[in-house]
């Protein structure tokens, strides 16, 4: 009898996993991934708390695939959004094969860096511990760092990276393979990510929005796909950008509408070249008061418990 080679079946010799990324907000998940996946599947910028959902992202080979799981940042505050993010990171590792608990060697915060290790004791999953930026130090300055972590948990191995410029990530996807198993192959080949159109558009009008404004805005800011129609070659969209406070819609509109001009110019380009089509982005932006702190707004904009 020949091997089985449909989806649900196990090829000999092909091993398959889950692996969660964690850590602190900002220290480069998000990169990561996209570094690891040679593609950009989860959208970064270099402010805390970008992601906000799990993200997955398949690395396919001849022999393996790897279903990565980006996650929000764990992180403390008492707004319910970021309790329903630190939520949603716990929830999107508790049933993963193995871990990298990733640490911005340029940036250490101790108080988070405990609250994903008491995560991952919690968790009882092997776990390689991942340095990433060290294109921003010398490597002498790694090896203090490498002998105080590996004092705090028996990680399976330390891998440091620039995520950045991909560096490192050959090492690291050696370590991650030694510890798959056998098993199927969850997506086909051609699979990279797990998120709907509308996902996508919306997170990449979410990244363009953090990337341009400041302060509170960006953490006040949800976007909504309303419609998405193909037409031939074109691709017809309408989102709701969502903000908590009528001086934030101010803001994102603009000076004579010229914030959101730019936003829709630079989400539109990208998303061309992502959906090979001609793209018509009609972005409005509408207040949803306090939609942050707000359970049944949250649930409305998509954030489960
Ligand atoms: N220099 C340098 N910068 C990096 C590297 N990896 C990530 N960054 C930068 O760090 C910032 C945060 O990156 P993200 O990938 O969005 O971080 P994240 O951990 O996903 O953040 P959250 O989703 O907010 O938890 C961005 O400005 C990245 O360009 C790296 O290896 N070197
Ligand atoms: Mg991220």
């Amino acid at each position: 009898m020949e091997a089985d080679s449909d989806q649900a079946g196990i090829k000999e010799g092909f091993r398959s996993g889950f692996v969660g990324i964690i850590g602190a907000p900002n220290v480069g998940k998000s990169t990561l991934l996209n570094s690891i996946l040679g593609e950009k599947v989860a959208i970064t910028t270099p402010k805390p708390q970008t992601t906000r959902t799990e993200i997955r992202g398949i690395l396919t080979g001849q022999n393996f695939q790897i279903v990565f799981v980006d996650t929000p940042g764990i992180h403390y505050s008492r707004r319910l959004l970021n309790k329903k993010l630190v939520r949603a990171a716990e929830r999107a590792v508790k049933d993963v094969d193995i871990l990298l608990f990733l640490v911005d060697i340029t940036n250490r915060n101790r108080k988070e860096e405990a609250a994903v290790l008491e995560l991952i004791t919690k968790l009882k999953k092997p776990v390689i511990l991942v340095l990433n930026k060290i294109d921003k130090v010398a490597k002498e300055n790694l090896l203090p760092v490498i002998s105080e972590m590996s004092g705090m948990y028996p990680f399976q191995a330390v891998i440091p990276v620039s995520a950045k410029y991909s560096d490192g990530i050959d090492e690291l996807l050696d370590e991650i393979l030694k510890h798959l198993e056998e098993g199927p192959q969850f997506y086909d080949s051609m699979t990279t990510t797990d998120q709907s159109v509308e996902k996508i558009i919306e997170e990449l009008v979410r990244e363009k929005i953090f990337l341009m404004a400041e302060q509170e805005v960006p953490y006040s800011t949800a976007v909504k796909v309303e419609d998405v129609r193909v037409d031939g070659d074109k691709m017809l969209i309408r989102a709701i950008i969502y903000v908590e406070r009528p001086s934030q819609k101010g803001i994102v509109i603009g000076k004579h509408g010229k914030f959101i001009k730019k936003v829709g110019t630079l989400a539109r380009m990208e998303l061309e070249k992502i959906f090979d089509k001609r793209v018509f982005l009609d972005l409005w932006v509408k207040v949803l008061k306090d939609w942050s702190r707000n359970e049944k707004a949250l649930r409305r904009l998509g954030f489960q418990d």
